[in-house]
């Protein structure tokens, strides 16, 4: 039996935001001291990760000095090199300063938006320092609770100009960045734009270079909107565009709450995991979350560790799940397979359509069919709560069902 240990190879990630977070909420203060970037970097190689992600200000202070900026990216050039981590995405902290109190790229104030500008194309030159290939914009100030100001369509041409900026500055510079657009429903605005993985999608789609434009979605996010987070990236892994990934958990209907990955919605994290490991997506697991605010350091660690090795569990549920025989049996129950009309149902012809049209169906028998479902949840239910042996043959499984 694996011992769930993570290892670079798994490409496990963690904001410095994260496992930096120090339990500050909107009703408290924060229960936990500041760990240092360099300290962060040590304990999560030490664990397992194969790379960190930074915004601009998790390392870099909003007023620091030119003296000051490079002596603190030496520094932490120095931490990455004797822990071999990697920094594969970098983002901008465009959300904390109080000019960007009513947004940023869709800011009604033309300064706002050019320091908006301005801010994220000096944080991609320091990602860029890291080695940074993967860019996250999350909007997080960008949105309304007051819609009489009547910017919503001039907010989407706003933030449409900025990131057709943004490419071209990347391109300009051959940063080779990919950018990842991650919705959020709302929290800290009352609508965010761009809420979901779908506006999203919607949304890149109109830009100038879509090509340069992917997502990140996020568990937490999507759950708060009350959807569903596997059917989220499996549209846009099927629409070519899974540029990364936040993973972590969340209770519908909830605030943000950021939880450890498993922690709350186990099925749904399970499916997650399959398709990020049978898609052949190939970019960091990264796990956006916190530990609760009641936790001290050992608890950072352990949530730090839990998120990666609820992953691997979760992986090896997934070799589970593919190679039982009775599981498999029942997915292909529940297909029913006809070669012929698949064929007449694809790529339209005239004759299709008319073979089609003239074709009789026994409804009768379409709605009375049983797909299995109820059978093939208890099977997963049981793989899940381990209490199905891996692996079953088909020939144990059936041996067992006469007894
Ligand atoms: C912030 C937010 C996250 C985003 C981060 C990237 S910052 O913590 O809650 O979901 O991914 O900007
Ligand atoms: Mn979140
Ligand atoms: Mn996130």
């Amino acid at each position: 039996m694996s011992s769930f240990q993570a290892t670079p190879a798994d490409k496990f990630t963690f904001g410095l935001w994260t496992v930096g977070n120090v339990g500050r909420d909107p009703f408290g203060e924060p229960t936990r001291t500041a760990i240092d970037p360099a300290a962060i970097l040590s304990k999560l190689a030490e664990l397992g990760a194969w790379g960190v992600n930074f915004h601009d200000n998790d390392l870099v202070p909003i007023d620091a000095s030119a003296s000051e900026r490079d002596a603190i990216v030496e520094g932490f050039r120095r931490a990455l090199q004797e822990t071999g981590l990697c920094v594969p995405m970098a983002t901008t902290n465009l959300f904390t300063d109080p000019a960007f109190k009513d947004g940023a790229f869709t800011s009604a104030d033309a300064r706002v938006r050019a320091y908006a500008l301005q801010k994220t194309m000096r944080a991609m030159d320091l990602g860029a320092e890291f080695g940074a290939k993967t860019y996250v914009f999350w909007g997080g100030r960008e949105g309304t609770e007051v819609d009489a100001g009547g910017k919503l369509l001039d907010a989407m041409s706003w933030f449409r100009d900025s990131l057709n900026f943004l490419a071209e500055y990347s391109e300009d510079q051959g940063y080779g960045y990919k950018f990842a657009l991650e919705p959020k429903p709302n929290e800290p605005r009352g609508d965010i734009f761009l809420p979901t993985v779908g506006s999203a999608l919607g949304f890149i789609a109109t830009l100038d270079k879509p090509q340069m434009f992917g997502v990140n979605p996020e568990f937490a996010h999507e759950t708060m909107a009350g959807l569903s987070f596997p059917h989220a990236i499996a549209q846009a892994i099927d629409a070519g565009k899974l540029f990364h990934v936040d993973l972590n958990d969340q209770k519908m209907g909830r605030f943000d709450q950021d939880l450890r990955f498993g922690a709350e919605n186990l099925k749904s994290a399970f499916f997650t995991v399959y398709l990020l490991e049978t898609s052949g997506y190939d970019g960091p697991r990264h796990f956006d979350a916190h530990a609760l605010r009641t936790e001290d350091e050992a608890g950072v660690w352990a949530f730090a560790r839990g998120c990666m090795r609820t992953y691997l569990v979760l992986k090896e549920k997934v070799r589970q799940f593919r190679e039982d025989a009775e599981i498999q049996a029942a997915i292909e129950a529940y297909r029913v397979r006809d070669a012929e009309l698949e064929g007449l149902s694809k790529g339209y012809s005239r004759d299709k359509a008319e073979a089609l049209k003239s074709r009789a169906f026994d409804r009768g028998e379409l709605g009375r069919r049983g797909p299995g479902l109820e059978h093939l949840d208890q099977l997963v239910t049981d793989l899940l709560l381990g209490v199905r042996e891996p692996a079953r043959s088909s020939s144990a499984s059936e041996a067992e069902a006469t007894l």
